[in-house]
């Protein structure tokens, strides 16, 4: 199975991170992780999404807050899908990274979720790779069968 890169531009991005670490186990998703910024590695950060297909990778996930390039900047580096985590890290309560994430230019999309949506990408991430792997897509399907059943059961509960 292909391979989900986590890249995130600080360890201060860790508590985020873990919800798509997560989620991407509990998918039995292999993915690995790395700390590259666009800004303070982007040599690192060039060299890890020019390579990332030929070392097995299906799909990347990068997360970074306040002036948020990382996201953009793998992708300009890969024909790999991009999903674009926007972290809140700063006074702007992740507002900044939201805009720097998804206003990308027309050619070089970046997939981008909520801010902090971490398991979303995770979902999004494990759905590319499930294009190729049936397995997986069951999974999927009983993960979501699953979360409705657990709306449902507290839709029974509610006695207000
Ligand atoms: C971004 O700047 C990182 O992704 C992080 O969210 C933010 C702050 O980084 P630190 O100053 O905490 O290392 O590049």
């Amino acid at each position: 199975m292909k391979k989900v890169g986590l890249i995130m531009g600080s360890d201060s991005d860790l508590p985020v991170v873990q919800k798509a670490v997560d989620k991407l186990k509990a998918l039995e998703v292999p993915y690995e992780a790395h700390i590259y910024s666009a800004h303070r590695t982007p040599v690192e950060a060039k060299a890890f999404a020019e390579t990332a297909e030929e070392n097995g990778f299906g799909a990347i996930i990068a997360f970074a807050g306040k002036a948020a390039h990382l996201a953009g900047a793998i992708a300009a580096n890969t024909c790999l899908p991009v999903i674009g985590v926007p972290v809140k890290s700063s006074t702007l309560d992740g507002l900044d990274a939201l805009l720097s994430t998804v206003q990308m230019p027309s050619g070089i999309p970046v997939a981008t979720v909520a801010i902090d949506g971490a398991a979303n990408a995770a979902i999004l991430a494990a759905q590319i790779i499930a294009l190729g792997d049936p397995d997986l897509s069951q999974r999927l399907k009983d993960d979501r069968a699953k979360a409705a059943r657990a709306v449902l059961e507290k839709n029974a509960a509610l006695d207000i």
